[in-house]
């Protein structure tokens, strides 16, 4: 164990560079928003200087509405596509005049990234000097959300690109590509001479993601339009249980702050709404976990992913639900011939246990589990979670994404996508200290 939190913390050193860090060489090369998030927590443990950098560099690249980008483009690196001027966030008129971005966000984990620097932190009253001079620009980034991105006023706020999911290629948006025929773009891929092109998303769900960012452009990324146009426009259980669980950890820290009496009672008001719709609309009784909406075709889609079981980090289930979840839990994805968690129901048709979104272990995800099994007093599970996080780590390298199948773990072989990625050293050098 030693050993694999020093190779952590060289991971995240060697892809720190100087105010933000990459998620990994090559593949990626900026800074992600939710990337960040997971890597500040890693770096909190060794570097809380660094760990605030990070995110400081992440909330100056806030835009004029309150609004986070997703990649905030610090160099002019063309080994990734699309890139800046693919993106144009300049269309927006409130959009960074500094920094060039994408016009899209990703999950709300700031707030809750704040939260787990001032437990790790050694010296909480520096850590608290630091997250009074950011936690209004997280609160603004809330505010944006509730405000712009939930047109019926239910509390629960939509995405509008599977960008925006952090779950790229997840079979889920299988059923929105099938209500849209983009055209066929022709342009030039960069993901496929880094990472061999059958652990990645094809050329035609490529031109889906394109098309999306074509009519979000055309409208210069306003909001209205895009509720009113865009063809993907979702409610999802991951993206919205990490914002009830940053609400939560706003209120917490605004309350050990002092003061800021109209920003906890908005926050608890959202918060009441939010967790009272997700229970009631996202919720499926019959697979016994939570599901994504489909808004724009107005329909639920009714499948299993790591995302249905994200709540329990955010507390949103009662544990009678929370029991349910657990069991199917196991009993679908947790087989003794499968690692803990695939990101999509080993069962279906759709499942591809080496394709990026489509069924491979996801740390991030599992560190989620890891806490939010423990919530509801399921420490035996979570501790399954831990370790076999800790097996795919050992027995491959830090990988981006795992093959869930443990008979493919024999030759060292069964870590895909980037390697030496941040979030995978951040999540389980923190996993390896709690
Ligand atoms: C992956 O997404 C990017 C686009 O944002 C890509 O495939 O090019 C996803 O896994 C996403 O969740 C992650 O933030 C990003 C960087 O690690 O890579």
């Amino acid at each position: 164990m030693e050993n694999l939190q020093e190779k952590a913390k060289e991971i995240l050193n060697n892809n720190w560079k100087g105010s933000f860090s990459i998620p990994c060489a090559n593949l990626y090369p900026f800074q992600w928003k939710w990337d960040s998030g997971f890597i500040a927590i890693g770096l909190a443990h060794f570097n809380m200087q660094n760990a605030e950098k990070e995110i400081e560099t992440l909330l100056d690249a806030q835009w004029d509405n309150g609004f986070i980008p997703h990649i905030i483009f610090h160099t002019e690196n063309d080994s990734y596509f699309p890139g800046a001027n693919f993106h144009r966030s300049e269309l927006h008129p409130l959009s960074s005049k500094k920094y060039k971005s994408t016009g899209m966000t990703q999950p709300p984990v700031t707030g809750f990234v704040l939260e787990d620097m001032y437990k790790i932190s050694k010296d909480k009253s520096q850590t608290l000097q630091y997250l009074k001079t950011v936690i209004d620009k997280v609160y603004f980034n809330h505010e944006y959300f509730y405000n712009n991105r939930d047109p019926k006023n239910e509390g629960l706020v939509y995405i509008y690109h599977n960008w925006e999911s952090g779950t790229d290629n997840s079979p889920i948006w299988d059923d929105i590509w099938a209500t849209m025929n983009p055209p066929e773009y022709t342009f030039e891929r960069r993901d496929t001479t880094h990472v061999d092109a059958s652990e990645r998303p094809s050329k035609r769900e490529y031109d889906h993601y394109l098309h999306i960012i074509e009519i979000a452009k055309a409208n210069n990324y306003s909001d209205e339009k895009i509720a009113e146009l865009s063809p993907f426009l979702v409610q999802d259980p991951l993206f919205n249980a990490m914002l009830i669980k940053s609400n939560e950890s706003l209120i917490n820290l605004y309350e050990e702050i002092g003061g800021n009496a109209d920003k906890i009672d908005q926050l608890k008001k959202w918060q009441e709404q939010s967790i009272k719709s997700f229970k009631d609309k996202l919720f499926d009784d019959e697979l016994g976990a939570y599901i994504h909406y489909d808004l724009r075709n107005e329909k639920p889609l009714r499948h299993l992913t790591s995302s249905s079981f994200s709540p329990l980090f955010a507390n949103i289930p009662s544990q009678e639900r929370a029991d349910k979840m657990v069991k199917v839990m196991l009993e679908k994805f947790g087989g003794e011939h499968q690692y803990l968690c695939a990101s999509f129901d080993p069962d279906s048709d759709r499942f591809n246990p080496k394709k990026y979104w489509r069924g491979p272990v996801w740390v991030n995800l599992n560190w989620m589990l890891f806490y939010g099994l423990k919530n509801y007093g399921y420490n035996d599970v979570s501790e399954r979670v831990k370790q076999d996080t800790i097996s795919i780590v050992e027995k491959n390298g830090f990988y981006e994404y795992f093959d869930s199948r443990k008979e493919m773990h024999t030759n060292g072989k069964a870590g895909y996508g980037g390697g030496d990625f941040s979030w995978s050293a951040a999540l389980l050098l923190d996993m390896l200290n709690n």
